[in-house]
């Protein structure tokens, strides 16, 4: 469903046409660049969008989706927000005085051998794809994977299950290339991430059931972030700590950003609530994509104005 000269950010795409949309965007916007921050175990590039109008490593703001390969809707809302960001600066304000004084850096696929392989084999595979010394079973959770709490309640130990958290931190190179990029830039302000499917803004902690330092303001930001979500098509996304609103899961990415001095991370789950989960019809994706905008919006909009 590819239209002449033009992305359908309508539709699902394979890896291979993400990746020339990718291009695309880079040839039209001269602020986007791909950057390449390392490669996937089946030695797939891991590509990263950069946003940035000048300045030298400015304070920056990380989003990252698809690290769970069967939750289509985010990919697919990744690219149509990186058109969105692209297409806005220098037409919408917001965007434009958060570009004017930040960078933003988007992996729209983090685990591309699991979203090659929801594509081919299995539609319902959520890991990576890495061998696993001993076991007849493939593929570490790369969400269970992050040097926070590592190996804790909420990730599982065996390497069959769908949350298998890895032989040791980082032990996902798909993990370790961001751990790496991130702590190369050092000077992110924000990290965000898209999951799917249950309509959830979260913030840490999830490898512990207790508040951040700065629970007040991650859940008012949540709740205003939350408010924005809504205001579109009255889409409810609940708000709270990872612990509180859906389970107890160590190792995750917001943790360890949080953990490690980037004080705004929140993880979305986008739609829906259940009826389609990870089969999420396709005639959603621009409204999951355009509400889930409108929150990740405002979080920018606060983490600009700090
Ligand atoms: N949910 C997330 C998971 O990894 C999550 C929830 C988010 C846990 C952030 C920990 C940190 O289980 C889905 N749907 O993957
Ligand atoms: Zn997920």
């Amino acid at each position: 469903r590819q239209r002449s000269g033009s992305f359908d950010f309508g539709a699902y795409h394979t890896l291979d046409d993400i990746n020339s949309e990718l291009d695309h965007l880079v040839s039209e916007y001269s602020f986007v660049e791909k950057i390449q921050i390392g490669e996937s175990y089946e030695k797939r590039p891991l590509y990263v969008l950069k946003f940035s109008t000048g300045g030298s490593n400015r304070p920056a703001i990380w989003l990252d989706a698809g690290i769970h390969s069967r939750e289509w809707v985010t990919q697919a809302s990744a690219l149509w927000i990186a058109n969105k960001i692209a297409s806005d600066y220098g037409t919408d304000a917001s965007i434009t005085s958060l570009l004017d004084k930040m960078d933003l850096f988007l992996l729209p696929v983090a685990n591309p051998d699991g979203f090659v392989y929801t594509h081919t084999s299995n539609r319902m595979w959520r890991k990576t794809r890495s061998k696993i010394p001993g076991s007849i079973c493939v593929g570490v959770d790369p969400n269970r994977n992050w040097d926070a709490g590592f190996g804790g309640p909420g990730a599982s130990n065996n390497p069959c299950s769908d949350s298998y958290h890895g032989p040791s931190a980082n032990s996902e190179v798909e993990v370790k290339s961001v751990v790496d990029f991130i702590k190369n830039h050092g000077n992110f302000k924000a990290f965000l991430t898209l999951h799917s499917y249950s309509q959830l803004l979260m913030y840490p902690y999830g490898y512990k059931c207790t508040r951040p330092d700065d629970y007040a303001e991650l859940e008012s930001l949540g709740r205003a972030a939350a408010n924005s979500i809504r205001s579109l098509y009255g889409t409810t996304f609940q708000v709270g700590t990872i612990c509180s609103t859906i389970y107890q899961a160590s190792g995750g990415s917001i943790d360890w950003s949080y953990d490690n001095g980037i004080k705004y991370s929140f993880a979305f789950e986008l739609r829906d609530t259940g009826r389609y989960g990870f089969l999420l019809p396709a005639n959603q994706i621009i409204p999951a994509a355009k509400e889930t905008w409108l929150g990740l919006k405002r979080i920018m909009e606060h983490v600009q104005a700090k």
